[in-house]
């Protein structure tokens, strides 16, 4: 039994060794022994506004990097956090949680501690509900053990993990775990076997088979073995919204994204037609399907969580082995000519120079406005519906939070997204409702000397809301969005209301490489995209 490391680094060991290079958070006096240590270390503290936006930067830092994490003081920093991590829960980002807490000695004193709500345990347990591994590092003959749990549940199941450090615990020497012997998988192979061939029968069978692919795909890493699937096979496929640009959209078999009765109709068409849908990674949510109700009888469904074919559910299919067995059984199988390939939707924008800016024609626009080799933030609203149909283009792909739908992720999601690939220049799409929650996170590039491109959709108000139920409820305050560089000191602001200043615009911003750009976009406040026309007649029949 060696204990010759400290919690705190071996903690930070811990981190490093998972794939952390920054730790987004703000200090606070449980937390702060922590941060010191974490400035000592090769890791890099990242600050921000808030802490809901450093857990939503640490979020989108997940997306990109694999792992993220995000150190916060307790309760009021760590219950700031709780609606981004529900959101990296609910759509699977790997995120590590560590607070700070009261220590030890602490929790019997007999005196009310600050920052507490019932009792020393609320945090705690409030996190149990967004994160599937909890652990406190109050021991330091297992506190090691605990990290070495909790980091590998975050590994294993994408989702974040919850680790409190009480604040008399940093420098504890800890009991070091010997190096773990590799486990054996011990899948069975009878069950994989029988459902690969199963699904190699139904597919074989079908006439007119398509691909589903999910944000799996690019949270397990599994882009080889699904491109080598569509290789093998010809044949076409789509993602969810959710799983945009898993692959490269300028894909000759990408058919659109599928968001069943709101999305692209022709896409719909094609899958209800299909009589076999083979759905890869991606989760069965309302805003993926968009209500439709596929046809479980032409369906093959493999997740990490869970495979179906048809009816018949198998336990313990490992995805990634599943997608690339699959690609191997199909080799010979490849259907030509099984489509015709979608028409890619960059034919040219002819500009209206006086005519009002619209949001269809912004998207028509920003279709040939985004480079290859960069990506492309979403929030939510008119931003995300919108955007649905943009064509991302090689090497470039796009982040949004389509099933949580929590407003206010693009901004902070950017500098998440900046902090691994600082020579990137994002196009950030966001409405003016959600700049509003955490638009001040735009000082985090000027401090940080990032580049994004912002683009504010300002239509005056929630209008995705608007055509559920309108009311004063639905108009916010006009802000000048342009004038934000003025406030935090550096970036280039722009208003853009016709077609001619939208195109003035994008050309100041593609050679503004000094700072950030931000374009304040004027809409009509009824302004919509076909999709959010769509999904409004759909979900605003069940607000009554
Ligand atoms: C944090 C949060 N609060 C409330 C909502 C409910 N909601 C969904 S869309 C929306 C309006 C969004 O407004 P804006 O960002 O201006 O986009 P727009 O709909 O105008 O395009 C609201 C309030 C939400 N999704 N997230
Ligand atoms: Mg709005």
């Amino acid at each position: 039994m060696t204990m010759e490391t400290t919690i705190s680094e071996y903690l930070i060991q811990s981190l490093q060794k998972a794939g952390v290079e920054h730790i987004f958070g703000i200090p606070g006096d449980y937390v702060i022994n922590f941060f010191s240590e974490l400035e000592n270390s090769p890791l890099k503290t990242i600050g921000t506004c808030s802490e809901q936006g450093a857990a939503f930067a640490a979020d989108a830092y997940a997306r990109i990097n694999g792992i993220g994490a995000l150190c916060i003081t307790y309760c009021v920093g760590g219950l700031n956090t709780i609606n981004a991590v529900a959101g990296a829960y609910a759509e699977k980002a790997p995120l590590i949680v560590i607070s700070g807490a009261p220590g030890v000695c602490e929790r019997n004193s007999g005196y009310l501690l600050h920052h507490s709500i019932r009792d020393l345990d609320s945090q705690f347990n409030i996190f149990k509900e967004v994160t599937v591994a909890q652990c406190r590092l109050d021991d330091p003959l297992n506190a090691a053990y605990e990290i070495d749990r909790v980091i590998s549940a975050c590994i294993k199941y994408k989702r974040p993990v919850y680790i409190e450090l009480p604040r008399d615990m940093v420098h504890s020497k800890c009991v070091i775990p010997p190096p773990k012997n590799e486990i054996l998988s011990s899948k069975n192979t009878d069950i994989f076997n029988e459902a690969l061939k199963e699904t190699v029968a139904m597919i074989k069978a079908s006439k007119k088979p398509i691909i589903i692919g999910g944000v799996e795909i690019r949270r397990y890493k599994l882009q080889k073995e699904f491109l080598k699937l569509l290789e093998n096979t010809g044949y076409p496929y789509v993602t969810t919204i959710l799983g945009k640009s898993i692959i490269d959209e300028s894909h000759p078999q990408f058919y659109g994204v599928y968001m069943g009765k709101i999305g692209d109709p022709e896409v719909r068409k094609y899958i209800d037609e299909s009589d076999c849908t083979i759905i890869l990674g991606a989760l069965m949510t309302d805003t993926n399907m968009g209500t439709a109700q596929l046809d479980i009888s032409k369906t093959i469904y493999a997740t990490a969580d869970k495979f179906c074919i048809k009816h018949h559910y198998f336990n313990d299919i490992d995805l990634g082995e599943f997608i690339y067995r699959l690609a191997q059984e199909l080799e010979s199988e490849k259907k030509e000519n099984l489509f015709n390939k979608k028409i890619n939707n960059n034919s040219e924008f002819v500009i209206q120079p006086e005519n009002p800016i619209t949001i269809q024609r912004f998207f028509e626009r920003l279709n040939s406005f985004i480079p290859e080799d960069n990506i492309v933030v979403c929030d939510v609203g008119d931003c995300l519906f919108g955007s649905s149909g943009l064509t991302i283009p090689k090497n470039t792909s796009y982040l949004g939070p389509a099933y949580y739908t929590s407003m206010g992720y693009a901004i902070p999601a950017t500098l998440g997204v900046l902090t691994k690939n600082p020579e990137l220049r994002p196009i950030v799409i966001v409405g003016d409702g959600a700049f509003q929650m955490t638009g001040h996170e735009l000082s985090c590039f000027a401090h940080y000397n990032l580049k994004p491109i912002i683009f504010v959709l300002n239509n005056k108000g929630y209008t995705t809301q608007r055509y559920l139920k309108d009311g004063d409820y639905n108009n916010i305050q006009d802000w000048s969005y342009h004038l934000f560089p003025q406030i935090v000191g550096d970036g280039l602001g722009l208003e853009v209301k016709t077609e001619r200043k939208l195109e003035e615009a994008l050309l100041k911003a593609e050679n503004n490489i000094e700072c950030f750009t931000i374009i304040n976009v004027h809409l009509d406040k009824y302004d919509k995209s076909d999709t959010l026309g769509r999904l409004t007649t759909i979900f605003g029949k069940n607000i009554v």
